[in-house]
């Protein structure tokens, strides 16, 4: 009898109108089919982060990454919403950030939970809140099939409910997916600053008219929150600006999809914004396919004429500008790239990310 895992590979099993039916299917413990459920019903589940060095590694994150924020950590009456707030792929030079990324017991699961091989593809490490407004994942990284992406919030440290705690909507995850089709407008190649500006009163407006509240997440040191590819989270608003909230993020992706940005997508005319997706387990570009085909790889000329002044070789390795990237600031803050003459954008993109220079 055909198994129902395989009646449409292309849908995770948890997002799966049939799921319960096919849960033994999945190879889970008890405790791992209350995981599932909870998935699958409301779109996140926390856990216990299954590392025994947890702690070590986050005083060692703490201490390697807090000077690169500007912020006085060591005075609790310090304002700690002024500095940078956050670093992008740590995991390049921080071996506790990709040793949280690739937590095999975290991938395992992930992996019998979507039926596919998971592997992470980008890390986000905060000190405070986000302060972000309510939105779905699902307009910045996306794939083909859908839904096959999904997010690991691990608390870094107790969750004060003053410090701008993790928000979401529970159930959310089952609202339509977004999209430039549905908002009538054309962004192809059109790569803003305000990258999900636009989606932000369609998500307020689908909010209020579900009644459904929003939750935070007032976490212990330790636990983390995973959520699917289209739940409404953020940051909720931080009414104590003296308090930290340190916290880590790690993006799933899904073997075998093809990886791209929506919200600079125009899927029905197959202009995909393709994203090159570097699989921080293996440090391998993940090729984009669809069908067992492989895509062409992204071309760079949309990084390349943003940037003139990398070469192709560059241009293809180069993440993308922070939305918030303000040149005139980076070069305050760093007074030694000023002092020689050099392009902020250019700098960062080179050097700055790598080394976690702040930016704001
Ligand atoms: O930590 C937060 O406040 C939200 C982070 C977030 O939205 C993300 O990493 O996708
Ligand atoms: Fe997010």
């Amino acid at each position: 009898m055909t198994r129902l895992t395989d009646l449409m590979p292309g849908v995770p099993p948890i997002e799966t109108p049939y799921f319960e039916q096919l849960l033994p299917e999945l190879g889970l413990s008890p405790d791992e089919a209350v995981i599932a459920r909870t998935l699958h019903e409301r779109g996140y589940a926390t856990i216990d982060f299954p590392d025994p060095d947890i702690d070590i590694r986050i005083d060692r994150i703490k201490a390697n990454l807090g000077p690169r924020f500007g912020i006085d950590m060591a005075d609790p009456t310090s304002i700690k919403t002024l500095g940078s707030h956050r670093i992008q792929d740590a995991w390049q030079f921080d071996e506790d950030v990709r040793a949280i990324a690739t937590n095999s017991a975290i991938i395992d699961l992930l992996s019998r939970l979507y039926a596919r091989p998971a592997f992470p593809f980008q890390t986000l490490n905060f000190p405070v809140g986000t302060q972000q407004h309510l939105h779905s994942d699902s307009i910045h990284f996306s794939s083909q099939p859908e839904r096959f992406m999904c997010g690991v919030w691990l608390a870094m440290e107790d969750i004060h409910p003053d410090a701008g705690p993790l928000a979401y909507c529970p159930g959310s995850h089952r609202w339509p997916i977004i999209s430039n089709t549905m908002l009538g407008q054309p962004r192809y190649g059109q790569h803003s600053q305000n990258t999900q500006g636009p989606y932000e009163a369609v998500w307020a407006a689908m909010v209020r008219a579900s009644g459904t509240a929003s939750d935070t997440f007032i976490a212990r040191k330790g636990q983390a929150l995973i959520w699917m590819a289209n739940l409404l989270h953020g940051g909720s608003p931080q009414h104590d600006p003296t308090l930290t909230r340190w916290s880590q993020v790690t993006h799933y992706y899904f073997k075998d999809c093809t990886y791209y940005t929506p919200a600079f997508s125009e899927e029905p005319l197959g202009r995909l914004d393709l994203r090159r997706i570097v699989n921080i387990a293996t440090g391998e570009v993940e090729p984009n396919r669809l069908f067992g085909e492989e895509l062409p790889a992204p071309t760079p000329p949309v990084r390349k004429r943003r940037w003139p002044f990398l070469n192709r070789k560059q241009a293809d390795q180069a993440a993308d500008l922070p939305a918030d990237f303000d040149p005139e600031i980076y070069l305050h803050l760093h007074q030694d790239v000023a002092a020689n003459g050099e392009d902020a954008a250019k700098h960062y993109l080179l050097h700055g990310r790598v080394e976690g220079r702040r930016y704001r």
